[in-house]
């Protein structure tokens, strides 16, 4: 089978990582990706954090797989009309400039929407449209603190934290994703594009639905009883921090295993699911707390939780991460090892998987990057190298109907 999104043609306007991680999934399923970028710089990962001197960054290859580089200044006129003509034959426009920055340039929605109707201009931006901040640039932990996530991770006595997932950028190009698919279905049936914007500040608090979830109980009881400040500690009026503990009716905690003195990894997650109690009781060897009252029901244990832990930890203590959860899969708990990034990153299951794969590339040569989290039957998705910086500027050119020499000046001029 042909790759389900061959034929759309993207013009990829993104950089650094919410716009990128949307159009790099889309090539990954067949969109043809074009992705512009200014003549000499380029996506200004290319060069931040870099490890090899003179070579694109990891932070580039690893969210602009399969795509095809144009370089365009976009602010000239003659860059004006080869974008001009690239939306005339693309179907998706992708964008997080900062606010305006695309209108500034002469590409108005209403403008887009002229030269060709059909197209999706989809934007990513840090706030909604008509936000009392829409005006605000954003980047990753700006997000989690306005989206609600900071304000609810990390410990109670320490400060607002951010999480190391991505949730303000690659989490809210995923967001993007699903919203220009299904401006692409509408388009199938009506004929017509249209805009598709999704903010930043939005994508985390849609991941955040439970904490205002918790923002309506504490209102309405005054606290959270799966909280770890309950029910010893003191609730204020605001969902608090609530460290390890598990966001749903299932008390968990980060535990602590053989060697955790020497290693900041040798831990790991435990779950008290309610209806696994009488195999978790078998597992650590206390089988007197099954049918005893003061620990056999949910809201008995609710007092002692950390004292259970504790017992929990004591068991752990002669056991690696990987021979705890070994045993404890046996009685159906759920649990893992906590996995650092090098674990991670040689874990034989996720390598046969192709969710972590080695990718080649022109001038770095083999890297490790994060293949597709979604898996299908029908198709294999395979990740290629990045492009180099303009590396598909001239064929691009050539297909837009421009000759060697028109190409050449455009290059002498540093259009492209
Ligand atoms: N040719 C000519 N000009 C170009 C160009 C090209 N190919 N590509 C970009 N530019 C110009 C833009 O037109 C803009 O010009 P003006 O401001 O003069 O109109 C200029 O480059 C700067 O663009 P920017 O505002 O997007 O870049 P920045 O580095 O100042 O800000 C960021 C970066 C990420 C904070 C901002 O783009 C933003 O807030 N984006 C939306 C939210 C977002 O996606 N953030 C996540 C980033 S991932 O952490």
């Amino acid at each position: 089978m042909s790759k389900p999104l061959e034929g759309i043609k993207i013009i990829d306007f993104t950089h650094v990582q919410a716009g990128p991680a949307c159009t790099q999934m889309l090539a990954w399923f067949g969109a043809d990706v074009i992705k512009v970028e200014r003549p000499g710089a380029g996506d200004v990962t290319r060069s931040q954090l870099r490890d090899i001197p003179g070579v694109d960054a990891l932070y580039f290859t690893m969210l602009n797989s399969n795509k095809r580089s144009l370089t365009l200044d976009t602010k000239t006129a003659d860059g004006k009309e080869i974008l001009t003509k690239l939306i005339k034959e693309s179907d998706v426009l992708v964008e997080n400039f900062g606010p305006g920055a695309l209108d500034r340039m002469g590409f108005t929605w209403e403008h887009i929407r002229e030269l060709n109707p059909g197209m999706i201009v989809a934007s990513v931006k840090g706030f909604s449209d008509g936000h009392h901040y829409e005006d605000l640039k954003v980047y990753e932990n700006v997000a989690q603190c306005a989206g609600g996530a900071a304000s609810t991770t990390g410990f109670d006595d320490g400060p607002p934290t951010v999480s190391a997932a991505a949730l303000g950028d690659s989490n809210t190009g995923m967001h993007l994703a699903i919203g220009i698919l299904t401006a692409l279905r509408s388009r199938d049936v009506t004929g017509r594009g249209q805009k598709v914007a999704v903010s930043m500040q939005d994508s985390v608090l849609n991941l955040c639905r439970v904490k205002l979830r918790d923002q309506q109980r504490l209102d309405r009881v005054g606290y959270l009883e799966e909280y770890p400040q309950y029910p010893h500690g003191t609730f204020s009026d605001v969902v608090p921090r609530g460290g390890n503990a598990g966001g749903g009716g299932q008390p968990g905690w980060v535990l602590k295993c053989k060697g955790w003195e020497n290693d900041p990894n040798a831990y790991i997650y435990f779950t008290i699911q309610g209806h696994a109690w009488a195999p978790i009781c078998r597992a650590i060897g206390k089988e007197e707390w099954i049918d005893d009252p003061a620990y056999m029901t949910a809201q008995a244990r609710q007092d002692k939780i950390f004292s259970i832990f504790g017992t929990i930890e004591e068991w752990l203590k002669d056991k690696t991460k990987f021979e705890a959860v070994d045993v404890l899969r046996k009685f159906d708990i759920p649990c893992s090892p906590v996995l650092s990034m090098k674990e991670i990153a040689n874990d034989p299951s996720l390598r046969a998987s192709g969710t972590i794969t080695e990718v080649d590339h022109k001038e770095r040569g083999k890297y490790l990057t994060v293949g597709s989290p979604i898996k299908f039957s029908d198709l294999k998705v395979e990740i290629k190298g990045s492009p180099l910086l303009g590396e598909h500027t001239d064929e691009i050119l050539e297909s837009l109907g421009y000759s060697q020499n028109q190409i050449a000046a455009l290059h002498e001029q540093r259009v492209v």
